[in-house]
This record gives C-alpha cells, sequence and structure tokens, in this order.
C-alpha cells in the first residue's frame, strides 16, 4: 500500500507521522525530481494554486435519453447541492466555486443563497442560462425564426446577467442547443444574424467585470446543423460581440479524433481562451470523469496551458462539466479533481528547456520523450503534499468514505430530484 502521499513501498498506518516515514518517502520523491531539474517548491505552489469549479447539476440526479437512476441522498435543492460541493472542496482543497443552471437553481432570494454558500466557505461561480428545455424552442431560442421566441430567449439571457450580478459572479457561460435537423430547414446565415442581435443585447446588459462565456458543440441535439459547431464559429461571434467574450471549450464536443489540445493553443494566442468544461468521452458527448478514457489528451491539454496561464490577461475558467448517472456522484467529482490535479502536476513537470531545445533541433523523438517523461512521473504524492498543504486531504476518496457523509445524506434527504431533464 502507499503511505499518505501515495509514496509506493511505504506501509500506510493509522495517524500518519509526517515527521517520520511518511516525510523521509517524500523527501526522497522530491529529491529524485530535484535530481531532474524540476522546480519542486515551484511546483507545489502552482498545485496549492489550481482552482477547479464543479457544477451544481453534477450531485442532482442525471440520466441518459433511456433512463434516470436516483441516487439516494441527493441533493433536494440548490442548497443542498452547496453542502456536497463544499464537502469536495474540504477534502480536495481547489474546488472553492461551484456552477449554477438557471432555472434548475433558481431561488426566490439569490442573497440567500450566495450567503449559503460563503457560510460553507464557497462562492457561486459561472451562472449558466438554459437555453434548451422551453417548447418554444423547438426550432432554436436566439436563431428561431419567430422573434418573439427570440425575444423570450433574450430576456433569459438578461435574467441570468442579472442573477450573476447579485451572486457576485463574473461569468455568464453560454450553450446553445440551437440548430436545424434537415438540409433546407432555415437559413444558415440569417440564423446568425439573429444569433449575433440576441448576444449583443446581452452583452451590452453585462457590467465591465463580466465575461460571456460562449461554448461550441458540433451536434445534438440538432443533427444536420449546429449554429455554433465548432470553435472558429464561437470565435468568430465573440470577436464580433467584444474583447470580453470568449470561448469555452468542452473536452466532449468535438468530431472523434479531433486533436483539442491544437485548440487550446490557437485560442491562447488568439487571447479568447475563456474556460474549460471538463469531462472525458469515448464515442459521443459522453460526460464523463474527466481523465478517465484518455488522460493522455487531457496532460497534452495541460500542457498547452501551463506555459500560458500565468500571461493571459484574463483568468481561465477551469470547470467540470459531467453526469454522473451510475457512480456515485461526490465521489465521482472528488476523483474528477483528483485527476485534474493529477494531469495539471504532470504537466508542470515538463522539462520546458529539453523540449525546446529538441524541437529547435529537429529531434522529434528527443522532444517526445521529455512529454513522455513527465507523464510517466507518478505525481500522486505531489498531489497529496499540496491538498495536505491546503489543509485538505492527502487521501480524499478514503477520508470521504469514512466520512459518513453520504450515509447522513441518504437518512436525512428523502425524495431528492434529478437535476432539471428527464
Ligand atoms: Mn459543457
Amino acid at each position: 500500500m502507499p503511505n499518505v502521499y501515495g509514496v509506493p513501498g511505504i506501509v500506510e498506518r493509522e495517524g500518519m507521522d509526517l515527521e517520520s516515514d511518511d516525510m523521509r518517502a517524500y523527501e526522497t520523491f522530491v529529491s529524485d525530481l530535484e535530481a531532474r531539474g524540476v522546480d519542486v517548491s515551484g511546483v507545489e505552489r502552482r498545485l496549492r494554486g489550481q482552482k477547479i469549479e464543479t457544477p451544481s447539476w453534477g450531485y442532482g440526479n442525471s440520466g441518459t435519453r433511456f433512463k434516470v437512476f436516483p441516487q439516494p441522498g441527493v441533493p433536494r435543492d440548490p442548497f443542498e447541492k452547496f453542502e456536497d460541493a463544499a464537502e469536495v472542496h474540504r477534502l480536495t482543497g481547489v474546488s472553492p466555486t461551484v456552477a449554477i443552471h438557471i432555472p434548475w437553481d433558481r431561488v426566490e432570494d439569490y442573497a440567500e443563497l450566495k450567503e449559503h454558500a460563503r457560510s460553507l466557505g464557497m462562492g457561486i461561480g459561472a451562472v449558466n442560462p438554459n437555453l434548451f428545455q422551453d417548447e418554444e424552442y423547438k426550432l432554436g431560442s436566439v436563431c428561431n425564426p419567430d422573434a418573439n421566441v427570440r425575444r423570450k430567449a433574450t430576456d433569459h439571457l438578461l435574467e441570468c446577467v442579472e442573477v450573476a450580478r447579485e451572486v457576485g459572479s463574473d461569468i455568464v457561460s453560454l450553450w446553445l442547443a440551437d440548430g436545424t435537423n434537415y438540409p433546407g430547414q432555415d437559413f444558415f446565415i440569417e440564423r446568425r444574424n439573429r444569433m449575433l442581435e440576441c448576444l449583443s443585447e446581452t452583452y451590452a446588459a453585462m457590467p465591465e467585470h463580466m465575461r460571456l462565456l460562449v461554448e461550441y458543440k458540433f451536434y445534438e441535439p440538432a443533427f444536420y446543423h449546429t449554429d455554433l459547431a465548432d470553435w472558429g464559429a464561437a470565435l468568430g461571434v465573440c470577436r464580433r460581440l467584444g474583447e470580453r467574450a470568449h470561448v469555452l471549450v468542452d473536452l466532449g464536443h468535438h468530431a472523434q479524433g479531433v486533436n483539442v489540445e491544437h485548440i487550446v493553443a490557437l485560442l491562447l494566442d488568439e487571447g479568447r481562451l475563456g474556460g474549460f468544461h471538463f469531462n472525458n468521452r469515448k464515442y459521443g458527448d459522453d460526460d464523463l470523469i474527466v481523465g478517465s478514457v484518455n488522460p493522455f489528451e487531457l496532460f497534452l491539454i495541460y500542457a498547452e496551458l501551463v506555459e500560458a496561464e500565468e500571461e493571459t490577461e484574463h483568468p481561465i475558467a477551469y470547470m467540470i462539466d459531467q453526469s454522473h448517472n451510475i457512480e456515485p456522484k461526490i465521489e465521482a467529482m472528488i476523483l474528477s479533481v483528483m485527476n485534474l490535479q493529477e494531469a495539471y502536476a504532470k504537466a508542470l513537470l515538463i522539462d520546458r528547456d529539453a523540449l525546446r531545445k529538441a524541437r529547435r533541433e529537429g529531434d522529434v523523438l528527443a522532444a517526445h520523450r521529455v512529454m513522455l517523461d513527465a507523464y510517466n512521473t507518478d505525481v500522486r504524492p505531489l498531489c497529496a503534499k499540496a491538498r495536505e498543504d491546503l489543509g485538505a486531504s492527502p487521501d480524499p476518496i478514503s477520508s470521504f468514505r469514512s466520512s459518513g457523509y453520504a450515509e447522513k445524506a441518504s437518512r436525512e434527504r428523502l425524495e431528492g430530484s434529478q437535476a432539471g431533464w428527464g
């Protein structure tokens, strides 16, 4: 068994003693990294500074088109979703904010929700409008041929700007389900102009500190064309709106084989990378736990981010967007955050000087091996140490399992409902 820092070969014990074997094992691990030229304290500092936002909808019941499997202890209202999220933050130390979804998280008094979050040591993050669930949106929301429907959609966007203002959030994060199902159904360009008109009105209503994140997705629910199908379409719209409109990359929203890390690099270079929706996929928009199917891709995305993130003018919003249909939700969220910590840690270990040299010299495999050296390093001890230093848990899943939180929630929360669809 690994010890509390996950250093292999040391037996795990009750009542860890950081002065003795655990700490000595970690020091050996650190000197090995330092011998490779790694600035370990710098890596530890950046790991402690990482921030991952979890989504309120990731704590509610969810399902596929075919079935929602309810889970015991699921939150009954937005307040309880924040309690679950606070548990994830307590154990990981890096997830202090929660994205909310309107109307799923609509409450009478947003100041009360904000205060509730604050009392848990949490904050409210991105506000996500819902432009896909009402009858009127059958032919789209902001792209709909009917001006009355577009008015309704725009009013909802304006409501979300207002909610963001009330809860002290600086992000409205937009995903459109708009598209067409059949060739000839509607005008591509007219639809785009309708969208630009609605989004311009929304953008103009945002206070100076607020940003609009524009998410794209190549298909679904529309199956012939999608109005914001890819990063280029999203970037074009952002450019038309203004400096505070940025592209959001959801890892599950590309066709098979698309090089997502390349998209990340391009958006960084354009100064328009606004944020991420982390998840993982095998086939479609599967919304599985980030890093579960393709951890190497996640590492390569972070490899592009680590150099750029300290120089970007605006902070990049790192958010999880997942649907935990069969797995326990809080544990799934904890594991997701840990996977993101590990991907980030590995990317921080990349020997940038060696990489630059190999690239300049055209040494193809030397450059590739620099990446493999970082990727193949077991960074769990570093991440455990960072969590420990933040006052969180070195071993969050075990801590959660022994805390009794899930059992208590199952006993006390009866008749929790699903996140909002089905
Ligand atoms: Mn998303």
